[in-house]
C-alpha cells in the first residue's frame, strides 16, 4: 500500500499519544476480515451463532451502558461557537483536546492500533471522499469493512497527500464519564473515545459522512444528508429516484427495502441511511450512497415488516445486542409473533418476560450487496438522478400521511419545521416530541440556520429543482391506533408522489401544501374506510396554529442568522391558517 507521508506522520503522532503495543495498517481483504473474526471469537468479543441456519453470522454483546448514540457527549468543536449553532453541543477546540487527550493518553497500551484507510462512496466517483481512522477495537475494524470500502481503494482515491478526514477512536475504559465524541471540522478531524457503539465508533458513518460531510458539503456546494435513496419502478418499468430523510429508528431501512403491496410496482434500494447529493453540470441533482453496508435496527424487522432485510441478515451478518434462541439463532422482538421458549437475552442472561430480550436498539451489520432489492446501479460513480425529496418523521398527531410542498423554498421550510418522537437509537427518554429539522438535528456539523440557507441556495442552482414531500406513517386516531398500515402499503404513497412528479396525481390545496384528493391515493384492496383515509390526511388548523407557534420559538434561537425566506414562509403559512 502506498501510504502518504502526511498520513504516516499523523498515525505516528496518534500512536505517541495512545501508546499501542503495535500498529497494523488494514488492507480491507477478506483474509483480514476472517483473521479479525477468528481473533474476536477467541477473546469473546464475538459469539458464534447457529452456523447451519445463519452461516457467517456472529453476535457481539456490547457493554450494557454503551448501546446507542450519546448526543450529550457529542460536540462540534469550531473556533467560533456560533458556527456550531444553538442546536449543537459546542466545546472550544483546545479545551476539547485537553479533556479528551487525558482519556486518550496511553489508552491503547497492550492493544493493537488498527489504521483503516476508507473510502465513502463508490470507487471512481468524484462525489466519493476519503478518511483514515485508527481504532483499538477489532469489532470496529470488522464493522468498517462492511460499512465502508477499506484499503488500497481508499488510498488510490486520495487526491492529495492530505486528502482525508482523520479519525481517532479508542474504546478507552467504556465509561460514560470518560466518553467524548468530538468533531473538529476546521481541521478535518474526529476524536471519539469511550464507546464502541456504531454511531459513536464507526467514524465513517455519522461523524464523517454527516457531521464533517455536511461542513465539507457546504464549502464545496453539495448536500450531505441523513437520507435513504430508492428507485421506484412503475408497472411500465420506468424508475423514479427519490431520497428521504427520516430520524433514526423510524422506518427508514424498511422503506428503503419495501416490498410493494401494489402489483407491478417495485422499490430498488440504493441506500438506507446517508445520501451525498451534487448538482451536476446540467443542473440535475444526483445522489450516491457513501456507505457499503447497512447498520440497521433489528427489533421489529420481520418477514411482514421487511422481508428483504429478514432474508439479507440470514448470512454474513454481525448482530449486536440481539437475543439468542436455544438453538443459537438470533432473535429480537417482532421477528416472530411469540418469543420462542428458552431465550437468552442481549446481556447473556435467561430472558425474563416483561424485559427486552433484544436491546431496543440492537442492530445488524451487513453488506448492501446481500440485500435482495439492491439496485443494479447502486454503485454507479455518477449516482442516480433525484426527482424528489421526502421528509418523514414519527408523529402521532398533527402531520398528515403525505402532502406536497408548493415549491422548493416551501419544501425547505417544511423540512426545517420537522419534529419527531424520540426512539431508542439515542440514549434518553423515548417518545418525547423534539425538533429534528430534515432529520439532521444530531448530525448537522454547523449552524442549522446556515444549513437552511445552504438548502435554499442548492435549489436555485438546480435546473429543475426536485419536488419536496412530507410524510408521516405514524399518525394515530382517537382510539390510539395507527391510521395507516405502513410497510409495503407505503408504496401507495410513493405511487402518488411519482404521479405528482409526472404532472398527475389528484391533489387539493391546503394552507400547508398539496394533500391527496379523496380519490388521489390508490387504496385498492386496503381494508380502510374513506373516513379513515380522510382522518390520516386531515389538516387540523388548530393543531397547526399551535405547532407553528412552537416552531417560531425554535427559529428564534437562530436570531438574525435564520434565512429571511424561512421566516417569511412561516409568517405566510400562519396567515393562511388564520384566514
Ligand atoms: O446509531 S447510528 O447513529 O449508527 C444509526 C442511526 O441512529 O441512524
Ligand atoms: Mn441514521
Amino acid at each position: 500500500m502506498n501510504r502518504t507521508s502526511v498520513a504516516e506522520k499523523w498515525v505516528d503522532g496518534t500512536a505517541g499519544m495512545t501508546r499501542p503495543s503495535n500498529v497494523v495498517w488494514c488492507d480491507g481483504s477478506k483474509a483480514e476480515y476472517e483473521r479479525l473474526i477468528e481473533e474476536m471469537l477467541r477473546d469473546g468479543t464475538l459469539l458464534p451463532v447457529n452456523t447451519h441456519t445463519y452461516p457467517g453470522c456472529y453476535l457481539h454483546r456490547s457493554h450494557p451502558s454503551d448501546v446507542a448514540r450519546t448526543e450529550q457527549l457529542t460536540f462540534i468543536c469550531t473556533r467560533e461557537k456560533d458556527d456550531a449553532g444553538p442546536t449543537n453541543n459546542w466545546m472550544a477546540p483546545a479545551e476539547a483536546k485537553a479533556k479528551a487527550g487525558e482519556y486518550f493518553k496511553g489508552a491503547m497500551r497492550g492493544r493493537t492500533m488498527y489504521v483503516i484507510p476508507y473510502l465513502m462512496g463508490p470507487a471512481g466517483s468524484t462525489m466519493s471522499r476519503t478518511g483514515i481512522m485508527v481504532t483499538d477495537s477489532a469489532y470496529v475494524v470488522a464493522s468498517m469493512h462492511i460499512m465502508a470500502r477499506v484499503g488500497d481503494v481508499a488510498i488510490k482515491a486520495m487526491r492529495r497527500d492530505d486528502d482525508f478526514i482523520a479519525g481517532v477512536h479508542s474504546l478507552g475504559d467504556l465509561s460514560p464519564d470518560r466518553r467524548l465524541i468530538l468533531h473538529f471540522p476546521e481541521e478535518k478531524l474526529i476524536w471519539s473515545v469511550g464507546s464502541g457503539y456504531g454511531g459513536n465508533a464507526l467514524l465513517g458513518k455519522k461523524c464523517h459522512a454527516l457531521r464533517l460531510g455536511s461542513w465539507q458539503a457546504r464549502q464545496e456546494g453539495w448536500l450531505a444528508e441523513h437520507m435513504l435513496i430508492i428507485g421506484v419502478e412503475d408497472p411500465q418499468g420506468e424508475v423514479t429516484y427519490l431520497a428521504a430523510a427520516m430520524p433514526s429508528a423510524s422506518g427508514k431501512t424498511n422503506l428503503a427495502m419495501a416490498v410493494s403491496s401494489l402489483p407491478g410496482w417495485r422499490v430498488w434500494t440504493v441506500g438506507d441511511d446517508i445520501a451525498w447529493i451534487h448538482v451536476d453540470a446540467t443542473g440535475q441533482l444526483r445522489a450516491i450512497n457513501p456507505e457499503r453496508g447497512f447498520f440497521g435496527v433489528a427489533p421489529n424487522t420481520s418477514p411482514r415488516t421487511n422481508p428483504n432485510a429478514t432474508a439479507m441478515v440470514k448470512s454474513n451478518t454481525i448482530f449486536t445486542n440481539v437475543a439468542l434462541t436455544p438453538s443459537g439463532e438470533p432473535w429480537w422482538e417482532g421477528l416472530t409473533p411469540e418469543p420462542p421458549a428458552g431465550l437468552v437475552d442481549w446481556q447473556g442472561q435467561p430472558w425474563k418476560p416483561g424485559t427486552p430480550a433484544a436491546h431496543p436498539n440492537s442492530r445488524f451489520t451487513v453488506l448492501a450487496q446481500q440485500c435482495p432489492s439492491i439496485a443494479p446501479n447502486w454503485e454507479e460513480p455518477q449516482g442516480v438522478p433525484i426527482s424528489a425529496f421526502i421528509f418523514g418523521s414519527r408523529r402521532s398527531k398533527v402531520i398528515p400521511l403525505v402532502f406536497e410542498a408548493f415549491d422548493w423554498g416551501h419544501g425547505v421550510f417544511l423540512g426545517s419545521a420537522m419534529s419527531t418522537e424520540t426512539t431508542a437509537a439515542i440514549t434518553g427518554q423515548v417518545g418525547v416530541v423534539r425538533r429534528d429539522p430534515m432529520a439532521m438535528l444530531p448530525f448537522c456539523g454547523y449552524n442549522m440556520a446556515d444549513y437552511f440557507g445552504h438548502w435554499l441556495a442548492i435549489g436555485s442552482r438546480a435546473s429543475k429543482a426536485p419536488r419536496i414531500f412530507r410524510v408521516n406513517w405514524f399518525r394515530r386516531g382517537d382510539d390510539g391506533k395507527f391510521l395507516w398500515p405502513g410497510y409495503g402499503d407505503n408504496v401507495r404513497v410513493l405511487k402518488w408522489i411519482v404521479e405528482r412528479i409526472r404532472g398527475g396525481g389528484r391533489a387539493q390545496e391546503t394552507p400547508i401544501g398539496w394533500i391527496p384528493a379523496p380519490d388521489g391515493l390508490d387504496t385498492d384492496g386496503l381494508a380502510l374506510s374513506r373516513a379513515q383515509i380522510a382522518e390520516a390526511l386531515k389538516v387540523d388548523r388548530g393543531e397547526w396554529r399551535q405547532a407553528l407557534g412552537e416552531l417560531g420559538d425554535f427559529y428564534g434561537q437562530f436570531g438574525a442568522r435564520l434565512p429571511q425566506p424561512i421566516a417569511a414562509t412561516l409568517a405566510e403559512t400562519q396567515r393562511k391558517l388564520r384566514a
